[in-house]
């Protein structure tokens, strides 16, 4: 019952993220080499090239795609999305974040490079991501660059990520409101996938009303995520129910539908679609983007 309303024209979604995933990965396999200092960049590409789903970067394309730009222009931009994804999950797993072992289903970075390696596999796949944007994003006029430079900075720092993990922190234990709850995810997933349509849409020329109509699907698409993995943690199959549902009521972790009821939480996916798809509807050709809205709703793992 939340899936999107509008009927979808035919398309091969599942083809295209498959695609674009594949020469994300091969632009990230060649924009980080491994060589000399050997550790820090075998620790940079073990988390890089681990896997995942590569949803910032093809949304970052598919953004710049639908506004008449083409994939090779938005690829550093796109690249970048998964280098600052990446070193937010290896900070993330640290001892003195989540102490988590396992990661895309491999030992975390620490694990397997130290602590002091992991710290610093994350600063530098977090400043080069930077640098690769400014460097090697070819045919766009630097205004647009700077543009995106800054959009990317924003969303990660104190006012970003970084501002989503801090309250998270400080949250451990406490009871938390659905404001703190919205805030968090609104910061520490939204934020993201925000800039990489946005910077994606810049880089692909877009104007200013074409940005701002994708950076409130972007919104709502970051919001869901988070909803609809919740909820799927309510209605897993009960094999896997033993698994992490019951991890997550020992840590107690806010969720929606903990604190508004899985009625009302499917409700709140089912409002954020809709609100996706309106901001989408501005444009002829999204269909490839209210598809991406599919993926949120289904994990692409689990369709
Ligand atoms: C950004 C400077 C800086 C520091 C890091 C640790 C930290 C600050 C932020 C935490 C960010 C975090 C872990 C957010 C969760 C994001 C999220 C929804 C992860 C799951 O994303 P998927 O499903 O994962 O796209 P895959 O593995 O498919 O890429």
């Amino acid at each position: 019952d939340i899936l999107p309303k509008i009927p979808l024209p035919a398309f091969p979604f599942q083809e295209y993220m498959a695609t674009k995933a594949k020469h994300v990965n091969e632009a990230l396999d060649e924009a980080i080499p491994l060589q000399h200092p050997l550790k820090i960049h075998d620790a940079m590409r073990y988390s890089l090239l681990a896997g995942g789903k590569r949803v910032r970067p093809v949304l970052c394309i598919a953004a710049c795609e639908l506004v008449g730009g083409d994939e090779a222009k938005a690829m550093p931009a796109a690249c970048a999305m998964e280098m600052i994804h990446t070193m937010s999950l290896i900070h993330d797993d640290l001892p003195c974040m989540d102490n988590d072992d396992l990661r895309r289903g491999k030992p975390t970075n620490h694990k397997m490079f130290g602590e002091e390696t992991a710290i610093l596999a994350g600063d530098a796949l977090l400043s080069f991501s930077f640098e690769h944007v400014a460097a090697a994003t070819k045919n766009v006029s630097p205004d647009r660059v700077v543009r995106a430079i800054a959009e990317l900075g924003s969303a990660v720092g104190a006012a970003g990520l970084v501002a989503g993990q801090i309250v998270d922190i400080e949250s451990e234990g406490k009871q938390v409101t659905l404001e703190d709850l919205e805030y968090i995810h609104i910061n520490k997933t939204s934020k993201l996938l925000e800039a990489a349509v946005v910077c994606g849409a810049i880089i692909g020329g877009a104007d200013d009303e074409s940005t701002e109509r994708v950076r409130k699907y972007a919104r709502c698409i970051g919001l869901l995520f988070q909803v609809v993995d919740d909820i799927l943690d309510v209605t897993k199959s009960s094999e896997e129910l033993g698994k992490t549902a019951g991890k997550d009521l020992i840590s107690d972790k806010a969720t929606y539908p903990k604190l508004m009821g899985i009625d009302k939480a499917k409700k709140f996916a089912a409002k954020l679609v809709d609100q996706a798809n309106q901001e989408l509807a501005y444009f002829d050709t999204a269909k490839l983007l209210h598809y991406t809205i599919s993926l949120t709703i289904l994990p692409v793992d689990k369709i």
